[in-house]
């Protein structure tokens, strides 16, 4: 059987939210013990919706200090930065010239970031998708922990793959399984219950930041938008009130109790009761994180050194691939 390969990406495009940890962080933490693992701080991928060059590289570190706040090993697991290992640009131009068109015009996320102006946006976040086919399978990842909202992002890459083989009539790339966290599929924003919490939503009431203070976090659970009825009773009555529901399920992922056994103990309570409970949790998930981000976010020397010796190991396996995809295609290297 041939060797189980997890690799994942966070964007350094602001500060790491609640949803990113409990969608994707927390289950990288798990899967280190249980797979060789390559997280990827994937800044060209940021990039595609323009940074602010003076905030690029102190976000890229906070991503890194977080990561191993929240248990992340460094010498565990690879842990890189995207742009320091140039191959995965390299590989996407390969890969581009295997996507269609019309695949990426099928693409639900850059219409949702594009919005009504898509003839302004940039050529990359259109592109996006193909860089992120060309992060996994430089790698040879066999499995991808993602939120809900990359799962289509995934099934290109899996076309993309899939294409690849059938053109160049090879079996080259093994096609990536999507690792979906069932507890937190998709945390929402604070501020609208149908819209996913995201780290370019423009109120910061709408997200929790994993740097957060107590006080912070309790305002904007406080804040949360919710309805002005009692706390529902049925896991069916919970669906028809989605910022509720947003509001249940981060108090599931962030307790690991059975979402049956909340919904039973606060049943008929007042939503503010619930609110308190859901601020002690969360707040003793997040405060040990913070602390810990905050004390590591002094020693740059410290994480830049584990940048720099990571993408090196990084690069020794992403180089490897480069070669062989030049000669299945023919180019002269
Ligand atoms: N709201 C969310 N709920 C659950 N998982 C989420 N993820 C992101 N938002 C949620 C997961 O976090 C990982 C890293 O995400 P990313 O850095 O690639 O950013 P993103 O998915 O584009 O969403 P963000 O964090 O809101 O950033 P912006 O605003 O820049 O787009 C991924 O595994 C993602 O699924």
């Amino acid at each position: 059987m041939s060797k189980k390969i997890v690799f994942s990406g966070v964007q350094p495009s602001g500060e790491i939210h609640l949803g990113n940890y409990l969608g994707a962080l927390k289950q990288f933490v798990d899967l280190q013990h249980k797979k060789d693992c390559i997280f990827s701080i994937v800044d060209l991928h940021a990039i595609t919706i323009w940074q602010n060059p003076k905030l690029l590289a102190g976000r890229t570190r906070e991503v890194l200090a977080i990561f191993i706040a929240c248990g992340l090993l460094p010498e565990k697991n690879i842990i890189f930065k995207q742009s320091e290992v140039s191959e995965h640009s390299q590989l996407a131009w390969f890969l581009s010239c295997t996507a269609r068109v019309g695949w990426l015009n099928r693409m639900t996320q850059f219409k949702d970031k594009a919005g009504k102006n898509k003839e302004i946006a940039s050529v990359g976040l259109y592109t996006y998708p193909v860089l992120m086919a060309a992060d996994i399978l430089l790698y040879k990842a066999t499995h991808v922990p993602v939120g809900d909202d990359q799962k289509q992002h995934l099934e290109l890459v899996r076309d993309i793959a899939q294409k690849f083989n059938k053109d160049y009539n090879q079996e080259y790339f093994n096609l990536p399984e999507p690792l979906i966290n069932k507890t937190a599929t998709r945390i929402m924003s604070l501020r609208d219950g149908t819209k996913k919490m995201s780290k370019s939503d423009p109120s910061e009431q709408s997200r929790i930041m994993m740097t957060d203070s107590n006080d912070q976090i309790s305002k904007k659970i406080m804040k949360a938008k919710t309805d002005s009825l009692k706390m529902p009773s049925s896991i069916e009555a919970t669906e028809k009130r989605p910022e509720i529901e947003n509001l249940i399920n981060i108090f599931v992922a962030c307790s690991n109790i059975n979402k049956q056994k909340i919904i039973d103990d606060f049943a008929s309570k007042e939503i503010s009761v619930f609110k308190k409970e859901l601020i002690n949790c969360v707040t003793s998930t997040i405060e040990p994180i913070a602390f810990e981000t905050e004390k590591l976010l002094k020693d740059q020397k410290f994480l830049d050194n584990i940048l720099s010796e990571n993408a090196k190991k990084a690069q020794l396996l992403a180089r490897k691939t480069i070669l062989e995809i030049k000669r299945i295609v023919g180019v002269i290297s």
